[in-house]
């Protein structure tokens, strides 16, 4: 039987339902949001396609888009991969340092920014040797987007055929290691329609729903999980271009939607809006939590007050989404829940990599149609990721129960989660230690109720040198983006190693993950 790959069904039902909406974006509240209909966004696509050819676009060419929420950023998404090349997806928080370094990994061939000036664009035009055209949207991207688009009709474009490699790379999202830079994990049409088709299945998705969708496209979780699961069931998004409480309780219970996708902090901030209580979203059909654990109190404080249990679901951008709490059944707290349908988990010895028996804790490791094949011309990092007998390793501890439902226990990678984020250690550390006064830096997570852990910086200063935190703050700032600044900056005069001079980062946490205030700012 033809099962059809993710574009094709899109294609199919921008031309069955062209009149059904696919995207209210609501970029200002005081102003009416541009619809957009199946068959317009089709009509907008292949427009795409024929300005992205015509900017030499090849099959197999990366596309980089950093973009803000929109029209946009969908249309050149869909169309890169439509042409059979590779959408390159950039969070728009990255600092030009950063950028430049995704821009050449990558070899992108063309830039979409609405986020750097048209100085800055001089700049890295001039820094990057692969990048052919960067094309910059800052200025009211929408309308700059539209004015890209004007000289093209989407009839030349529409009788180049879809991708017919279901196994070629069509998306690349980066993602850090513990050691190193960031790797791009490439996905597949296949991956990509198999993660679908589950999740179609598992959380019963309709061309009725409504989701509002207010995570940043950039992430598996907000472009994979959340928009391309609407489209691909033919449903409606209401993209609101940032995430703000009292806009979000209102539109879920106003508009009405359906469907609701967050991480851990922005449900926190939902509860604790003012007027909460006036809420119930008892009329949802499923709201889900993911990309960070959910706190039990979090769980309870949020069906309490809205009505709703929450669904967490646990997956990574090499595997797109892995186990989910079932939408009928025991979503059950604390739990990761099932293997999604036609994906394979299981719990091993992080040592001896044997299979381990239900209860007992062990590295998560996952199997299917939905595992990446691999990081960016990175074959050793890519062999390690991968077991000898084809498992992805997760990096992640955890354990079966009897009745097949997965709690995680931990993690065996350095990785700090933060609001949902991912904050690589090694990243932070590598940039504090270009500081001029630091002589060594260890960077780790401490518990927070708001953003589940925020990042701290343990540095040792070189003998005779000065520096406070706010400078070495600022000097990461400058480097990084926000979201992977250390909040807070602590020095000590040495840091803690085993016998083989690894850093104990779990020494370090129980020494300095204790609040601000019982904390001079230089520890001896
Ligand atoms: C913003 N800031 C952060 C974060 N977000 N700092 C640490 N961690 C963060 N996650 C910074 C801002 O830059 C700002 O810094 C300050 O915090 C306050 O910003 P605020 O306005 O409160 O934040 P916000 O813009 O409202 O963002 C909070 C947020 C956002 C809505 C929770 O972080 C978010 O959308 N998170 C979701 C991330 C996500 O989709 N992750 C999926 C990846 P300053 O004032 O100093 O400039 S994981 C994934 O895809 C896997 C596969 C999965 O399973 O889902």
């Amino acid at each position: 039987m033809h099962r059809p790959m993710f574009l094709e069904t899109l294609r199919t039902l921008c031309l069955s339902q062209a009149e059904r909406v696919a995207i209210e974006h609501i970029e200002d509240a005081t102003e009416p949001p541009r619809v957009v209909r199946y068959g317009e966004l089709e009509e907008m696509v292949l427009r795409t396609m024929a300005m992205l050819r015509q900017k030499g676009v090849q099959p197999g060419d990366r596309v980089a888009i950093q973009l803000g929420k929109g029209l946009p950023f969908i249309c050149l998404h869909l169309a890169a991969m439509r042409l059979s090349a590779i959408s390159l997806p950039l969070n728009t928080a990255y600092t030009p340092s950063e950028l430049l370094y995704f821009l050449e990994d990558a070899e992108a061939r063309l830039f979409f920014t609405d986020v750097l000036p048209q100085s800055a664009i001089q700049d890295l035009s001039t820094q990057t040797s692969c990048v052919q055209e960067v094309i910059g949207l800052a200025e009211k991207p929408q309308r700059a987007f539209e004015h890209l688009l004007a000289p093209f009709v989407g009839a030349d474009a529409a009788a180049i055929p879809l991708p017919d490699d279901p196994d070629a790379t069509c998306l690349m999202i980066y993602t850090s290691g513990t050691t190193g830079r960031p790797k791009g994990a490439e996905l597949t049409h296949r991956n990509l329609t198999a993660n679908l088709n589950s999740l179609h299945e598992a959380w019963e998705w309709r061309s009725d729903d409504v989701l509002l969708h207010v995570l940043p496209l950039f992430h598996v979780h907000g472009l994979l999980v959340a928009l391309h699961g609407a489209l691909n069931a033919g449903a409606t998004t209401v993209l609101l271009t940032r995430f703000e409480p009292q806009q979000t309780l209102e539109l879920l219970v106003r508009r009405p939607c359906t469907v609701f996708m967050g991480v851990p902090t922005i449900h926190r901030r939902l509860v604790e809006a003012p007027g909460a209580e006036h809420y119930s979203l008892r009329h949802m059909r499923l709201v889900t939590s993911g990309s960070d654990r959910l706190p039990e109190d979090l769980f309870r404080r949020f069906e309490e007050r809205f009505g709703v249990q929450l669904l967490e679901r646990y997956g990574m951008s090499e595997a797109g989404m892995i186990l989910s709490n079932p939408l009928r059944g025991e979503r059950r707290v604390g739990s990761v829940g099932l293997p999604l349908p036609g994906v394979d988990v299981r719990i091993v010895d992080p040592e001896s990599g044997d299979p381990l028996p239900d209860g007992r804790v062990g590295e998560v490791q996952v199997r299917g149609d939905n595992v990446c094949k691999g990081y960016w011309r990175q074959p050793e990092k890519t062999a390690a990721a991968f077991t000898p007998d084809g498992w992805l390793r997760t990096g992640d501890l955890g354990l079966r129960e009897p009745d097949g439902y997965f709690t995680l226990k931990g993690r065996s990678k350095d990785l700090i989660i933060s609001g949902g984020y991912n904050v690589y250690p090694s990243e932070v550390e590598l940039v504090l230690n270009e500081h001029p006064a630091v002589e060594a830096s260890a960077v780790i997570g401490c518990p927070d109720v708001e953003w589940g852990e925020r990042v701290v910086a343990v540095v040792v200063l070189r003998t005779g040198t000065e520096a406070g935190p706010d400078e070495i703050m600022q000097f990461c700032r400058e480097r990084l983006a926000p979201y992977k600044t250390p909040r807070r900056v602590l020095f000590a005069a040495a840091l803690p190693r085993n016998a083989l001079g690894k850093v104990q980062k779990s020494a370090l946490r129980n020494a300095y993950c204790q609040p601000a205030s019982e904390h001079p700012n230089r520890l001896s």
